[in-house]
């Protein structure tokens, strides 16, 4: 009942937002000059973190890992990942700009940062943010219509009438992960501009972001915020969208994590031409941040390896695409016939990875790997070569499998070393996300 209540007062915020932002597109079309690339869409680099590339180069691969998801609301749940294969993305903030470094999050909706005055901020090596150095920054009041977005999501001590009493007041927020990590402030409109990969300066004008003042993090606190990517009306996909002419994105995230991948938004993101295969993304919950799709099951080899064992009937959504989680996870039951099937096919002696629990395959040379494709809803398939499942161990040059087991979720993840080499869109609007096998280091969108 509680979550009913939820979905048609979010529904209720999403209609008001709609009219706001028609009404912002109308009056930023003609201050905001210099967006101008492939029709309002422009391209952006995703570093991969803990590549040398990275300014948050770790020299030791740190074991910690968080996955950033939305607030501590029902839905979110939080992974471990061996391995560091979050992507950051750079941009600016404020006028003159200010350089931020943050974890492109597809599992997360709201863009934070640390802000000044701090009360708490974790280390980092890039300084915060300092609003009261910008002249663009714009509070946004308790009583404005943009702070019902985080209405859901007020600090541990936040009174349920101090917006009425102070309806001039900050806005505050509090975003909580599921690994512990948080940001508490106000939240606060800005200008956010970047370079996109074609050189042209982007310029988004007021963009809700959290300033965080009160905010603490798992990891030794490298990156200096989130930009959340999900599919709610906070999202940062979302709120370009009148700007870039569409609630879409795509990326293209190559193997060789030295080398920055791509992210698109909105006109000329879009994934066409042959060998696309679209899928249906499923509706958790209006409003929800979360890109799921339905995955009967793999096919290795010859056989096919059905999600569910027990019976034809399939959970709807049982797998969350999400670029933020660098492994793929699939849940013990599936798993184990997944990996039974594998060891079949490929007749190799198989170890299970000290370091990070993968399955790995000795071989000094590249094996023979059966054909693996993922099967989606609506009978499309998608195959998957060695590029995306196997990554080599340089130091025991074993062949090891990119995809783990949970014991702790019924449904899936496809992770982002499962992704690399395709190119993939997520359309907000029409509900689908599209694959196409492309050699992402080599791409460029026209
Ligand atoms: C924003 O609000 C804070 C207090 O909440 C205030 O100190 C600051 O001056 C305000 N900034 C602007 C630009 O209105
Ligand atoms: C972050 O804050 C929460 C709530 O106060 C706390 O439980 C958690 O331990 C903190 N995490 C870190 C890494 O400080
Ligand atoms: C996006 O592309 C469409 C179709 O080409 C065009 O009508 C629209 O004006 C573009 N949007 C922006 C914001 O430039
Ligand atoms: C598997 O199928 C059974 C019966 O057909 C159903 O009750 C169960 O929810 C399904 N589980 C999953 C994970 O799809
Ligand atoms: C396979 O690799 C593991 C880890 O390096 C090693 O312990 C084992 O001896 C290897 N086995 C063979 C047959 O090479
Ligand atoms: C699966 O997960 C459990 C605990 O999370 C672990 O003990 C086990 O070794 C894992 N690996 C395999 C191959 O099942
Ligand atoms: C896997 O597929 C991608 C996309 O088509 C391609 O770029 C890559 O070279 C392939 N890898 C192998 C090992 O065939
Ligand atoms: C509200 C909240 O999460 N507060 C935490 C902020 O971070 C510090 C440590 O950096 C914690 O002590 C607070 O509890």
């Amino acid at each position: 009942m509680a979550m009913l209540c939820r979905l048609q007062k979010n529904n209720y915020i999403i209609a008001i937002i709609n009219l706001f932002f028609f009404h912002l597109m109308y009056c930023s079309v003609l201050a905001t000059t210099n967006i101008n690339n492939n029709n309002g869409g422009f391209s952006a680099h995703l570093i991969r973190k803990n590549s040398p590339n990275s300014p948050l180069y770790k020299h030791k691969n740190n074991k910690v890992h968080r996955r950033l998801m939305g607030p501590n609301t029902p839905g979110s749940r939080m992974k471990i990942d061996p391995g560091s294969g979050e992507h950051i993305m750079k941009f600016s903030m404020g006028t003159p700009p200010f350089d931020i470094y943050a974890i492109a999050d597809t599992g997360s909706d709201l863009l934070w940062t640390q802000c000044q005055p701090c009360k708490a901020c974790y280390k980092t090596n890039f300084g915060v943010f300092d609003p009261r150095k910008s002249s663009t920054y714009r509070n946004i009041t308790c009583r404005a219509s943009d702070c019902r977005l985080v209405a859901l999501s007020r600090p541990l001590d936040y009174q349920p009438n101090f917006c009425r009493e102070n309806p001039k007041g900050p806005c505050l927020y509090r975003y909580a992960y599921m690994d512990t990590s948080s940001s508490t402030g106000a939240l606060a409109k800005e200008t956010v501009t970047l370079t996109s990969t074609t050189g042209k300066v982007v310029t988004l004008k007021d963009i809700i972001f959290g300033c965080g003042n009160e905010n603490n993090s798992t990891i030794t606190g490298t990156e200096m915020g989130v930009i959340g990517l999900g599919r709610g009306p906070l999202s940062f996909v979302s709120q370009i969208a009148p700007y870039v002419g569409g609630k879409r994105f795509s990326h293209c995230l190559v193997p060789d994590p030295n080398i920055e991948s791509k992210i698109y938004f909105g006109n000329g993101s879009e994934v066409l031409g042959e060998g696309v295969l679209t899928v249906p993304l499923f509706d958790e919950q209006p409003g929800g941040s979360n890109y799921y799709v339905t995955v009967p099951g793999i096919t290795i080899g010859n056989d096919f390896v059905p999600f569910n064992s027990t019976g034809t009937l399939l959970t709807k959504g049982n797998m969350l695409v999400d670029s933020g989680t660098p492994m793929t996870y699939l849940p013990q039951e599936f798993f184990d016939r997944v990996v039974a099937q594998l060891k079949k096919t490929v007749e190799l002696e198989s170890f299970i990875s000290p370091e990070d629990s993968t399955l790995c395959f000795n071989s000094t040379t590249v094996p023979k790997f059966p054909t693996v494709a993922l099967h989606f809803e609506g009978g499309g398939e998608l195959p998957l070569n060695e590029t995306q499942l196997f990554q080599r161990n340089e130091e025991t040059k074993a062949f090891c499998f990119m995809m783990v087991n949970t014991t702790t979720e019924d449904y899936g993840t496809f992770g982002g070393s499962l992704q690399i080499d395709f190119l993939i869109g997520f359309d907000l609007d029409t509900k689908v996300v599209s694959f196409k096998p492309t050699n992402c280091a080599n791409f460029n969108k026209s």
